[in-house]
């Protein structure tokens, strides 16, 4: 289990830890010696794995006490009795997954179904203390990440990754909901900066394009219309422009 990421590469491990399918408790038992403990897999050998599979005690499931209905699957892979995963169940299909990877008794990987049951999304926590911050959403090849930089809920900051390596950004960094700067990247090097100089309308004003080894040719779209016309370079403001992009 991996959700690695840095600003320019992403390793992200979209493999469940969940069964396909889960209906009833009397199918978990069988059904858990198949899964593929990925979080578990980072802590424990394989050969470990297989003797905690063996016991049966892998997987425990949780039921409403009044309706009878299956609420939760408590997976602990090692056998230790500490739960590693817990998949919380909704009409027989697993709707949201919470993973202890390190051991630590700290949530540190979340993952979330659609009604399909296909993964929606996975959470992180780049505190590793068990508060969620992080948000990787997986669609193919690529990975958009909501970063919530202040950890309080509110997304300030997206990444987005096609084949593990980065390719933009934006980011709000006054707090008013409305991304202001924004980032392209070829190849993992900075190619494109613009921002909202006022960091008001959500649109950039200001473009920086980078090309080898010389100065950002820099342009600007003071109305707003899309179209930006370069401006001639050396003034002081100029440079602090280019200062603050890198
Ligand atoms: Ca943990
Ligand atoms: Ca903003």
């Amino acid at each position: 289990m991996r959700i690695e990421y840095s600003r320019r590469r992403i390793v992200l491990d979209t493999r469940s830890v969940v069964p396909k399918r889960v209906s009833d408790g009397a199918e978990l038992y069988p059904g858990a010696c198949l899964v593929r403990p990925l979080i578990a897999l980072t802590l424990l050998t394989i050969a470990t794995l297989s003797g905690a599979c063996r016991s049966r005690d892998i997987a425990t499931p949780v039921y409403d006490p009044v309706t009878g209905k299956l609420l939760r699957i408590d997976y602990d892979y090692n056998g230790d009795g500490r739960v590693d995963v817990r998949a919380f169940m909704k009409n027989g299909k697993t709707e949201r997954l919470e993973g202890d990877a390190d051991g630590d008794g700290r949530i540190d990987r979340w993952e979330y179904y659609r009604a399909d049951g296909t993964l929606e999304r996975i959470g992180g926590s780049t505190g590793h203390d068990g508060r969620e911050d992080t948000w990787a959403y997986p669609t193919g090849g690529d990975v958009r990440v909501d970063i919530s930089t202040h950890r309080d809920g509110v997304i300030d900051r997206r990444e987005y990754f096609r084949n593990q390596v980065l390719v933009k950004t934006e980011a709000d960094t006054n707090g008013d909901g409305l991304m202001d700067t924004w980032e392209e990247y070829e190849g993992g090097r900075l190619a494109v900066w613009l921002v909202d100089e006022q960091k008001a309308t959500g649109r950039p004003t200001r473009r920086l394009t980078y090309a080898h080894r010389t100065d950002p040719l820099i342009e600007v779209d003071a109305d707003g219309s899309g179209r930006f016309v370069p401006i001639e370079s050396g003034g002081d403001d100029v440079k602090e422009v280019v200062n603050a992009a890198r």
